[in-house]
C-alpha cells in the first residue's frame, strides 16, 4: 500500500515500530511497560490494546496474558483498500451512520477508509506512548464532502487507552458533523457483560427505527440485538465483565451521545466482515456526537472529543 520505509523515522526504540499489517496496511506496534497496542495508520485505528497491569484486587504480578485484549476484530475483517476494518475503534467522521441526505455516501463517513498521515511518536516522561494521526481535506474527500478540515488523532498508551479527536474547519465557511470512537470491546460471552451508567437517559431505538424516545430502565445486558443511540449520556459508563472480572472505565468529553450496538444472530450471519458467532464476542459502546447532538465548527475554530479506557 505505502512505502514502510518512509514511516521508520517514527520508530522508538525498545517501544515502538512501523512494521507492514494485513492487506499491507502500515501498522504502528507499541510495546512499554504498561501495554502492548497496534494502530493501524490506514483509518487511524487502534486494534489491539493488551494492558500489562493486573488489578492490586486479584492480587496478580505486572503480567501479560497474551488472549486478554480489550478490543475486539473480526475474524473476517476486511483488510482491503476503500473498506472499513471491522473492529478495534473505527473513526466514524464527518457523519455518523447513514447520512440521510447523502443516501449515496459511505455509511459513518470516510475516514475510516483511508490512509492517514502519521505526525508524531513520542515516548512521554510517565513512560506511556504518545502517536499522533492526521487527515486533512484532499480532492478525493471533496468529492464526498466539500468542506476544508484536518482531523487530529492523538492516541496515549499508558496504564489507560486514551484517544483524543480533535476536528477543525481549515475554510471559509462553518460545517456540521456527528461523528464516534465506535469501540468494539472485546468480551469472552455477550450473556455474561453488563454496561452501566445509562439507567434513566433517554435514546433512539435503531433496531425498531422509530423516532419515538424510549426510557432506559436499569443497566444493559445483551440478550437481542440492540442499536442504540442514547441522548446526553453521562461522561462516565463502566463495562462489567463478570466472566473475566473485569471492569472498563470509560471516560469521555466533547460527547453528549453514547451508542450501544450488538448486532446478534441474524446480522452477525448476514454481514460478509463477522464470523456466525461474532455477536458472542464484543460489543460496541461508543463517544459519539450523534443524533440531534451535531456540532458546528465555524471557521478557524476546533472540537474535540475525548476518550479513556481505564482496566480494573
Ligand atoms: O454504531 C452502530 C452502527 O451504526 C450499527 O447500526 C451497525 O451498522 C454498526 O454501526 C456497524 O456499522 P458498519 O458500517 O461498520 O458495518
Amino acid at each position: 500500500m505505502s512505502n514502510i520505509s518512509s514511516f521508520q523515522a517514527f520508530a522508538l526504540k525498545d517501544e515502538l515500530t512501523v512494521t507492514e499489517g494485513k492487506g499491507r496496511f502500515p501498522q504502528i506496534n507499541i510495546d512499554n511497560d504498561y501495554a502492548s497496542s497496534i494502530i493501524s495508520i490506514y483509518g487511524a485505528q487502534v486494534l489491539s490494546f493488551k494492558s500489562k497491569l493486573k488489578s492490586e484486587s486479584k492480587q496478580e504480578s505486572k503480567q501479560e496474558n497474551p488472549n486478554d485484549d480489550l478490543l475486539f476484530v473480526s475474524d473476517a475483517a476486511y483488510f482491503e483498500q476503500g473498506k472499513a476494518i471491522k473492529g478495534g475503534i473505527p473513526i466514524c467522521w464527518p457523519w455518523f451512520g447513514k447520512d440521510e441526505s447523502k443516501p449515496d455516501k459511505p455509511m459513518h463517513g470516510f475516514v475510516r477508509s483511508m490512509l492517514w498521515e502519521l505526525n508524531e511518536t513520542k515516548s512521554l516522561s510517565d513512560g506511556s506512548t504518545q502517536v499522533v494521526l492526521s487527515i486533512s481535506d484532499s480532492a478525493e474527500t471533496r468529492k464526498l464532502w466539500s468542506h476544508h478540515f484536518k482531523l487530529t488523532l492523538t492516541i496515549v498508551v499508558g496504564k489507560t487507552l486514551h484517544l483524543s479527536l480533535r476536528s477543525e474547519n481549515t475554510g471559509e465557511i462553518p460545517f456540521e458533523i456527528t461523528q464516534a470512537l465506535h469501540t468494539y470491546f472485546s468480551v469472552p460471552d455477550i450473556t455474561q457483560v453488563e454496561l452501566k451508567g445509562l439507567d434513566q437517559v433517554n435514546y433512539l431505538d435503531k433496531v425498531t427505527g422509530a423516532k419515538k424516545i424510549e426510557l432506559q430502565v436499569g443497566d444493559i445486558s445483551i440478550n437481542q440485538e440492540v442499536d442504540r443511540i442514547y441522548l446526553d449520556s453521562p461522561a462516565k459508563l463502566t463495562l462489567i465483565d463478570s466472566l473475566s472480572e473485569k471492569e472498563i472505565t470509560i471516560k469521555s468529553s466533547g460527547n453528549k451521545t453514547a451508542v450501544v450496538w450488538n448486532p446478534w444472530i441474524t446480522i452477525s450471519k448476514n454481514s460478509g466482515d463477522l464470523t456466525d458467532d461474532a455477536y458472542q464476542q464484543f460489543i460496541c459502546v461508543e463517544t459519539a456526537n450523534a443524533a440531534d447532538d451535531t456540532v458546528v465548527i465555524d471557521s478557524g475554530k476546533s472540537h474535540t472529543i475525548a476518550v479513556e479506557y481505564t482496566i480494573s
